[in-house]
């Protein structure tokens, strides 16, 4: 049999350098430059500085809200937005997402029930929450993943029902829209993340949006020890500022999503124009939104059709300089120090296990052109014609 052409036997990969997957998304040298020459002028670099209050102030308008606090990233803002909202006991939330969603849970002293999700969307599976509170369940945290949502609505409406408080976990859905509310007004309060993976980029940052006046006055002080200058009395305190320089880089972030947005939405056309006819291979479309970021490109493998598992195809594709990766891998109820405090998790959880197996995250964002995405198709295709042949070597 002949050797397959792939870079995984001895062939040029198809890709010069790496394409890593995550946004990436920045400013040009020049305005990023311009931006710190006047941090450096004003010699006034952290603390609620003018940046961040100007970063506050566009994006409570943009997403429509009544307050918006920035962090230094999401996972800060989810352990302040759960000392803020004053939880107690348990916290119903996905284990197919981030750890830090449940880290977030685990430092403010709650206990993290797992869900299973939605084998098709990835979301959580609302049908499966009911059976989940008890008396010592106090919130739902509900996760909008890969810019699509998890049916806030819905939840708002459980929440309501059961007299629970309701939060998001929205680090995957800056921008995007339920109608004409956007993400951002949905229960209590939300969290975006600005890493430099995301659509709005801070390099590392977020924020907390919310329409509650008390809950925000409390963020405010939660996020610093010193320098508030509110009244709302806290018990702790601690440091999730955003600096100075994080908020310029945000700014120019926020004037560029119109243009990111179209650039993902383009590619992720483009994705699905060049899978749709493979088989074995399904994209994930961004549900439960009108508007999408397109900040991700997940697809799942069906190893039985497409001839090879999901590692293997990401073996290949990372000869290839395609770094593809596996989203979210394992799932949290199977992470330290889940797995050992709470085993039962191991068996109740099968869709949230099967989308830890089959899922793939294909790179999308500033270092792609739609050439390049073209090609990424092609070898995805090449690589299930020849997935016999590339198993067989493979284990030689
Ligand atoms: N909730 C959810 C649902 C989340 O997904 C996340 C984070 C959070 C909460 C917490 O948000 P933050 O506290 O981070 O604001 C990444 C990101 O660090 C993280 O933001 C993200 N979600 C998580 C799912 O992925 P890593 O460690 O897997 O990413 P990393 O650094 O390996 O980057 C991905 C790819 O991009 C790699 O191929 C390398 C490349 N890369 C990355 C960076 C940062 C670059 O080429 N340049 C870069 O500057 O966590």
């Amino acid at each position: 049999m002949n050797i397959p052409a792939f870079a995984l036997f001895g062939a040029a990969p198809a890709f010069e350098s790496p394409l890593p997957v995550g946004q990436l998304y920045f400013p040009s040298w020049e305005r990023y430059e311009s931006a710190f020459r006047d941090i450096f002028e004003r010699q006034y670099y952290t603390n609620q500085g003018p940046l961040t209050a100007q970063l506050e102030a566009r994006l409570q308008d943009f997403l429509g809200v009544r307050h918006v606090i920035c962090v230094s990233n999401a996972t800060i803002g989810l352990m302040m937005a759960a000392e803020a909202m004053q939880l107690r006991g348990k916290v119903i939330l996905p284990a197919f997402t981030f750890v830090a969603s449940a880290q977030s849970l685990s430092w403010t002293g709650l206990e993290p029930v797992f869900c299973d999700a939605d084998a098709s969307t990835g979301q959580i599976d609302l049908a499966q929450i009911e059976a989940l509170i008890d008396d010592e369940v106090s919130a739902i945290m509900g996760v909008n993943l890969w810019g699509g949502a998890c049916d806030p609505l819905a939840l708002e409406a459980l929440a309501r029902k059961h007299g629970l408080q309701l939060y998001f976990d929205s680090a995957h859905a800056f921008g995007c829209a339920l109608g004409d509310r956007k993400i951002g007004n949905f229960g209590q309060l939300e969290v975006f993340s600005f890493h430099a993976t995301k659509i709005l980029s801070a390099s590392e940052g977020g924020c907390i949006s919310t329409n509650d006046d008390e809950l925000a006055a409390r963020l405010r002080n939660i996020r610093s020890s010193y320098g508030a200058g509110h009244t709302v009395p806290v018990v702790k305190t601690s440091n999730g500022r955003m600096s100075e320089a994080q908020a310029a880089i945000a700014l120019m972030s926020l004037e560029d999503f119109p243009a990111n947005q179209q650039n993902n939405a383009a590619q992720f056309q483009a994705y699905a124009d060049g899978l749709r006819d493979i088989p074995g291979i399904t994209l994930t479309q961004p549900g439960g939104v009108s508007f999408s970021n397109y900040q991700y490109l997940v697809c799942s493998i069906d190893s039985e059709r497409f001839g090879l598992t999901r590692d293997r195809l990401m073996e290949l594709l990372k000869a290839e300089n395609v770094l593809a990766r596996r989203y979210f891998y394992p799932g949290i109820h199977r992470c330290i120090p889940y797995a050992e405090q709470f085993p039962a998790y191991q068996s109740r959880l099968p869709q949230t296990d099967t989308l830890c197996a089959s899922s793939m995250q294909l790179p999308i964002g500033a270092l792609l052109t739609l050439e390049d995405i073209a090609r990424i198709c092609e070898l995805l295709a090449r690589a299930q014609q020849d997935a016999t042949a590339i198993e067989q070597h493979a284990r030689a």
